[in-house]
């Protein structure tokens, strides 16, 4: 970038969003020159939840996230929309909420309901970028191959190392045969054990070998800007990382869920039963891997001179519970499973950390702005680019999620849940049944969300004033 600095740029940009947004960052100070955009290195990890060293979490070893964290903007209260996978990334690459793609499962892809919908990296390729995507970025057979200039790309590699597990998930497929069940079957898939320790190199395993192919890409890139989406696998279950990961943690020193039970008087169906995990033999524990992967790619950045005009953005994709209210896994409403960690860090700018209430849908129409792609007008998230510039701004009040769950002998419930800056609050509606039921968490008071407090006569006018502001919307939110 010729003829302004990107500290400045990045300045001029913030002063006035709407400027930035039709001026972009291809034009020089002087307004004529167009050059290449940014380049977007885009790293979702799966089922990582912001327990991370630059959120505060010291028994965790993150040294390299939290880096980029140090050169960027770590969002400290960043919401998912939907706690699980394809639900979550279909809304934060589609830009549009779960009741707008209707993907609140595992098995719907979103061209059966939008199918014109332009995806974040579609966007980016319609303006000049190429689009490449590794490992796991949309949720495993639900691919979209619009999104990405070349097929995208996944590592052949066993989710196990270790010769005994090998051989127990041999002898669980083969009773599985012989019982008639069709282990295609997503019920009857065979998982194996919930954890490994593996003695051997990064490459051997999928996330491994995801790094060292984005690497290898980036070495490879050509004139036009580049979007580059590398999905890491972990921590997602089973936890399998090399032994010397592992080795960084001494079992006794890890701290558990200090609330392991059901918030009081909260409704039993809010909570998961965590069947994820019960799907798992054995019981787990954290791995760190993605550090390290992500060390590696920004690391290869650095000595291909990509870093100065190459915005990264590592996000998780939901929270998880480890062991949060009983549970395992995410699949809920609350806080725990929700709450996610989101770093972006921009060439030249002030490095933050933001507590401001900021969303998944917000991540494509910020990634417009800072890169010059218009963005499309079927989004449903806020460029948080002001914040970027400004952390401590106004923003906006409330931060949405959902989750459906079945109502034993009711029927079936999409509940609502909003952050605003104080409380957490989820209504559970089923209108036909003359169904209502509603969860109020105080965070000034019970920042865990241990009792359900929607209940006390003493908070009914705040909790019909909470049910207005969501029946007002996301538009609404700011
Ligand atoms: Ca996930």
């Amino acid at each position: 970038m010729s003829g302004i600095g990107r500290r400045e740029f990045i300045g001029m940009g913030m002063a006035g969003a709407a400027g930035l947004a039709l001026r972009g960052p291809l034009m020089s100070a002087l307004g004529q020159v167009a050059e290449p955009g940014y380049n977007v290195l885009f790293i979702p990890v799966d089922d990582l939840r912001p327990q991370l060293g630059c959120y505060g979490q010291t028994m965790m070893q993150t040294p390299q996230i939290d880096r980029l964290a140090a050169e960027g903007t770590a969002f400290t209260r960043a919401y998912c929309q939907q706690a699980v996978c394809s639900p979550s990334r279909t809304s934060l690459m589609t830009g549009c909420r779960p009741d707008t793609t209707q993907v609140w499962d595992l098995y719907t892809h979103f061209r059966d309901n939008i199918p014109d919908v332009a995806t974040l990296p579609q966007q980016f390729i319609a303006n000049g970028y190429h689009a490449e995507g590794m490992g796991k970025v949309y949720h495993g057979g639900l691919d979209d191959e619009a999104s990405w200039s070349i097929p995208s790309w996944r590592a052949k590699r066993s989710a196990f190392r270790k010769p005994e597990t090998l051989e127990l998930v041999k002898r669980l497929r083969e009773e599985a045969i012989a019982a008639g069940r069709d282990i295609k079957d997503r019920r009857y898939r065979i998982r194996g054990v919930p954890w490994e320790d593996p003695d051997c190199e990064d490459s051997d395993l999928a996330d491994g070998a995801t790094c060292d192919h984005a690497l290898e890409r980036l070495a490879e890139v050509g004139d036009d800007p580049f979007f580059l989406a590398c999905g890491f696998l972990k921590p997602h279950l089973p936890f399998v990382a090399p032994k010397r990961y592992w080795d960084l943690y001494d079992p006794e020193s890890i701290e558990l869920a200090d609330n392991p039970f059901a918030p009081q008087d909260a409704p039993s169906y809010a909570l998961s039963n965590w069947g994820e995990l019960r799907a798992y033999h054995g019981m787990p524990k954290q791995g760190p891997v993605t550090d390290e992967q992500a060390r590696t790619l920004i690391h290869g950045l650095a000595e291909m001179e990509l870093r100065e005009n190459t915005i990264v953005v590592l996000w998780g994709d939901h929270g998880w519970n480890l062991g949060d209210h009983g549970m395992w896994c995410k699949h809920t409403n609350f806080e725990s499973s929700v709450h996610s960690p989101l770093i972006i860090s921009v060439p030249g700018q002030t490095p933050a950390t933001c507590d401001k209430l900021v969303e998944f849908v917000d991540i494509y129409p910020s990634l417009c702005e800072l890169c010059g792609v218009p963005a499309p007008e079927t989004l449903e998230g806020t460029s948080f680019v002001p914040l970027i510039e400004d952390p401590t701004r106004e923003w906006k009040s409330a931060a949405f999620s959902q989750y459906p769950r079945t109502v034993r002998g009711v029927g079936r419930s999409m509940g609502y849940s909003m952050r605003t800056d104080r409380y957490r609050f989820t209504r559970w509606a089923i209108p036909e049944k003359d169904f209502l039921e509603y969860e109020l968490y105080d965070h000034e008071v019970d920042p865990k969300e241990n009792v359900n407090v929607a209940g006390l006569a003493e908070n009914a006018a705040l909790v019909a004033e909470l049910s207005a502001q969501m029946d007002a919307g996301w538009q609404h939110g700011r």
